[in-house]
């Protein structure tokens, strides 16, 4: 197995993150992918540095105003005499009738107010899509197992937003790479707590990516949108969405059955390569999800993942349990490559 990872995610570390207006301890912290790097080195895998992607493999899934926009926006908002805290669009900081205000360009970039853009936000973010981007490559060149160590996480960025610590959308990054070098047929499994949107939204017109989600039913957690079973993609791409919502408090027996379920839609997609967008927030210890996954359970999962026998890159999404986010994400990449039985 072959381990990305670039230390440049540092540089993202916003201090607070808000929800109805009451502020809290950014989650997303570096320490999360600290602990995952230190867990890692007890897999026998290569941790190699990632090349730095392109404007071009970028631009296969963001805007290039949305680019600009992201290496642009802290100045202009500090020089506005905004908050140094990070451009976050909160009603209540909002300037009145300033000349240019960036408020405007803020909220249509900007889904929500959990996701701060500080002052390295860019080049952490570019970092992390190189990550997913080098990761993809090493796939196409015949590597069986690679695990992109990404952080900000991607999934629920969009074209031309961020939303939910999420800036550039990795998993779809690095899936646009391979259409692009192999055209083959790729299919994402997302398994973080939260709805892919971001990722689903890139390729619902697309019959070149089949995108599997379990996720919190949406009616009650974040993204608050999609992620519904009726929701199967549109087009040329329609039948090539497939959603699995579970009710909060799921537990493993249920959590990994659902697993196996979207193993077989994905399997009947017949791709040639797997990305898995691997969030451990449905550990039963995190902050954020309500999920009840042990540590094992994550090799068991890992083990149905390795039973679909397909070159596989593994992205990091969210994780919130500082104490656990190593052994969680070790337990599954573990199980790749090594069989576990109940
Ligand atoms: C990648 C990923 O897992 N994103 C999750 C985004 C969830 N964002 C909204 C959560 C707001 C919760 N605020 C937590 C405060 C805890 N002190
Ligand atoms: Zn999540």
């Amino acid at each position: 197995m072959k381990i990305i990872y670039s230390d440049k995610h540092i540089l993202h570390n916003p201090v607070y993150e808000y929800e109805d207006n009451i502020q809290s301890i950014y989650l997303e912290a570096p320490i999360r992918a600290e602990k995952i790097y230190t867990a890692c080195s007890a897999l026998n895998a290569d941790v190699i540095q990632p090349h730095i992607c392109s404007i071009d493999d970028l631009c296969r899934v963001h805007s290039h105003e949305y680019l600009s926009y992201l290496s642009s926006v802290y100045k202009k908002w500090i020089t506005h005499g905004y908050p140094e805290e990070g451009v976050i669009p909160r009603d209540v900081v909002r300037k009145q009738n300033i000349e240019n205000d960036i408020f405007e360009d803020v909220l249509k970039h900007t889904f929500d107010v959990s996701t701060p853009i500080v002052e390295g936000t860019y080049e952490a973010s570019h970092g992390a899509a190189s990550c997913a981007r080098s990761g993809a490559h090493e796939l196409k060149n015949g590597e069986k197992f690679v695990y992109a160590l990404t952080r900000p996480p991607g999934h629920h960025a969009g074209i031309d937003y961020c939303a939910g610590y999420c800036y550039f959308n990795n998993a779809a990054i690095a899936a646009a790479y391979i259409i692009n070098q192999t055209d083959t047929r790729v299919a994402i499994l997302d398994i973080d707590y939260h709805h892919g949107n971001g990722t689903q939204e890139l390729f619902y017109a697309s019959d070149k990516v089949f995108f599997s989600s379990i996720h919190a039913d949406t009616r009650f957690e974040y993204p608050g949108y999609s992620g519904e079973k009726d929701e199967t993609g549109s087009g040329k791409g329609r039948g090539f969405t497939k959603n699995f919502p579970l009710p909060l408090h799921t537990t493993a027996a249920n959590y990994r059955e659902t697993v196996a379920h979207a193993c077989e839609s994905i399997a009947a997609s017949h791709p040639s390569f797997l990305i898995v967008s691997l969030g451990v927030d449905t550990f039963i210890d995190d902050p954020l999800g309500t999920f009840e996954l042990t540590i094992d359970d994550f090799a068991l999962c890992g083990n149905t993942v390795r039973e679909m026998n397909l070159p596989t890159l593994i992205v990091q999404e969210g994780g919130y349990n500082y104490t656990h986010i190593g052994d969680c994400v070790y337990a599954f990449l573990n199980s790749l490559t090594t069989e576990k039985h109940d």
